[in-house]
């Protein structure tokens, strides 16, 4: 399973992978090939007032279903082990796993993080909480299925909004991924900058409040978790190792189609903010609302989000808040790809540095001896040749 992603499709499709009309994962395209037969199709069976043409016509109805039901059953088997191997490759993850070491560099080259961290961002609203709680579901269906959900969903936009941030292990007793819940930004593109210039560069933890009053004017400042009033219960500060970029597809469409381009535009500079970048990764995109969209209108807000923000539509994916196969699919790629992602940019560790930097300097000094080498062999060379010269003319 490479980074691609999901491509946007709304829940409103039938949640079972047995069906027929609903759109598969790529890497289920195989089994596309085989497609169950339809029940309209009578062009086989030419039915008349006979009795024996009667048992034929109902025979052959039968295979038909029986055929359609083991082509279900094989796809659901296929599926469902195709979900546990994805979701069982993240439950034995550990940092330092999926690093693919270049020129001879292993995991224990790299400085490895205790825990692997990744950050939500995006604008209130656009359904940050409502992904943690969707990816922790993944994980709790197999482990507990009736937790409670665990971060707080707003009922609307301006109300109990996320104010401390938030770490969430994934699965719930995870000691290896991460994911941290913040609040939604600002309107002053200047203050979010801060904000994330802040946490990508010293690292977020667990209780810390968000900076700024926000726009109500409700002062957040007086706000203080236990955590930061008795400075012993601090807790660690993580180095962010990917960021998720969270985007509220009915919004993103609504800008899109009409003359504010408000939304879009925050989307557009916040993503385009430097620190949001792991090395040269941009944030991966969660698409959320989808259900509320048509599959045209889900392919237009993929195609408007590549644009906006020049990215491959592989790295952005819709997960919406509903309970499907297909997000759960979505949710388990989303979350491989940043912990691959995240794994490739790690930064190696200071000695193994010091110790290429010196493999090199003495690989270097060694063919600049080399050369010396030839030049001497070549000057006794010289001076046999002279000897034997003066010897034969003398
Ligand atoms: N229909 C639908 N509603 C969603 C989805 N994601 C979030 N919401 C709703 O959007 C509102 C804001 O969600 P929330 O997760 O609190 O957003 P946050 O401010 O980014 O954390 C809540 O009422 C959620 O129920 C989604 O995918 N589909
Ligand atoms: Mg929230």
């Amino acid at each position: 399973m490479g980074g691609g992603g999901g491509e946007l499709t709304p829940t409103s499709t039938p949640s079972s992978p047995s069906s027929s009309s609903e759109p598969l994962h790529p890497e289920f395209a195989e089994y596309v090939a085989v497609s169950p037969i339809s029940d309209d199709d009578e062009s086989c069976c030419v039915c008349d007032d006979d009795e024996v043409d009667a048992i034929r016509c109902r025979q052959l109805r039968e295979a038909k279903e029986h055929f359609n039901r083991q082509l279900r059953e094989a796809k659901e088997f296929h599926f469902n082990r195709q979900l546990r191997e994805v979701k069982e490759l993240i439950r034995r993850y550990k940092p330092g796993d999926w690093v693919e070491g270049v020129g001879g560099a292993k995991a224990g080259h790299f400085l490895l993080p205790e825990i692997t961290t990744l950050l939500l961002v995006g604008p209130r609203g656009s359904g940050k909480s409502t992904l943690v709680n969707r990816i922790t579901r993944v994980f709790d269906k197999d482990d507990d299925p009736f937790a409670p959900d665990r971060a707080q969903v707003s009922c609307n936009s301006t109300s109990n909004r996320t104010i401390f941030l938030h770490e969430y292990p994934i699965p719930r007793n995870s000691s290896a991924i991460c994911i941290y819940d913040t609040c939604g930004w600002s309107n002053d593109p200047k203050k979010n900058f801060k904000m994330l210039h802040q946490w990508m560069t010293k690292g977020i933890s667990h209780g810390e409040t968000i900076m700024w009053d926000n726009d109500e004017g409700n002062k957040t400042g007086g706000i203080k978790p236990l955590g930061r009033q008795y400075s012993f219960l601090r807790y660690i500060t993580r180095k962010v190792n990917f960021v998720i970029f969270v985007v509220d597809g009915v919004a993103v469409l609504e800008s899109i189609d009409s003359n504010n381009k408000g939304y879009t535009e925050i989307l557009h500079q916040t993503f385009m903010y430097p620190f949001l970048s792991i090395g040269d990764d941009k944030p991966v995109v969660v698409v959320t609302h989808g259900d509320r969209l048509s599959i045209q209108q889900c392919a237009h807000v993929q195609n408007e989000l590549t644009e906006l923000l020049n990215i491959p539509a592989q790295q952005i994916y819709a997960i919406p808040g509903s309970d499907d196969f297909q997000t759960d699919m979505a949710v388990l790629d989303m979350l491989h790809y940043c912990v691959r992602r995240a794994e490739q940019n790690l930064p190696v560790k200071l000695n193994y540095h010091l110790e290429v930097l010196g493999r090199e300097t003495l690989n270097k000094m060694a063919e600049q001896l080399m050369g010396l080498d030839a030049v001497i062999e070549v000057a006794i060379i010289f001076l046999c040749i002279v000897i034997l010269l003066l010897r034969f003319f003398r």
